[in-house]
């Protein structure tokens, strides 16, 4: 069984209905009683396209499924959630980026992990840091040292989030 995190992002089409609803897929990948999610955090876009804030959030669970697999899962809930890929960075009803597999690195044409942006993402690092505040990174990195409150100062918490 390995310990995985999910970066949750949206930015069209009601991004808070978005991610609940890719919470609730995400839970049916979940081994009983380990999902768990962070706060929603609204920002700014980053880069170049011009578009809406997003919504982000981290969810983390056990499960069995290998990082191929996984992959696949996570894209088959973005296809479900209407996800049409037409611009490297552009807004999108959903994108579900593997962060974490337990500590293991992968750099395969399909898959890397670590996800290659989470230590410069403020809305990466910092709901992170809400599920799991003691984790250490398979560099041997503590997150908690790569949180800051100008990092924090980025986002605006756009919604608790109480379920499971
Ligand atoms: N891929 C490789 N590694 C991974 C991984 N660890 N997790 C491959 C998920 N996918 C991974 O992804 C392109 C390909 O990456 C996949 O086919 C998979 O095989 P994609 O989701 O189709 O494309 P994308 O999301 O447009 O590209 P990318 O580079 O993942 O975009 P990012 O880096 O996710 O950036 N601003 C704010 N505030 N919040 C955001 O969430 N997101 C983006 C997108 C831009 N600006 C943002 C946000
Ligand atoms: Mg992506």
């Amino acid at each position: 069984m390995a310990q995985v995190y999910v970066a949750l992002g949206a930015n069209l089409a009601d991004p808070i209905s978005q991610l609940n609803n890719a919470c609730e897929a995400l839970l049916s990948l979940a081994a009983p009683q380990s999902f768990s999610v962070s706060s929603y955090y609204r920002s700014a876009p980053m880069g170049d396209v011009e578009q809406p804030d997003y919504v982000n959030a981290v969810a983390g669970f056990n499960t069995e499924l290998t990082p191929i697999e996984l992959l696949d899962a996570l894209q088959n809930i973005e296809n479900q959630q209407g996800r049409l890929r037409e611009l490297r960075w552009g807004p999108r009803t959903l994108d579900l980026d593997l962060l974490l597999y337990d500590s293991q690195c992968i750099d395969t044409p399909r898959l890397t992990v670590p996800h290659y942006g989470m230590r410069e993402r403020s809305f990466v690092l910092v709901p992170l840091f809400d599920i799991a505040p003691t984790l250490t990174l398979p560099d041997n990195t503590k997150l908690a040292s790569l949180i800051s409150d100008s990092l924090r100062a980025e986002l605006v918490l756009a919604q608790d989030f109480t379920g499971e």
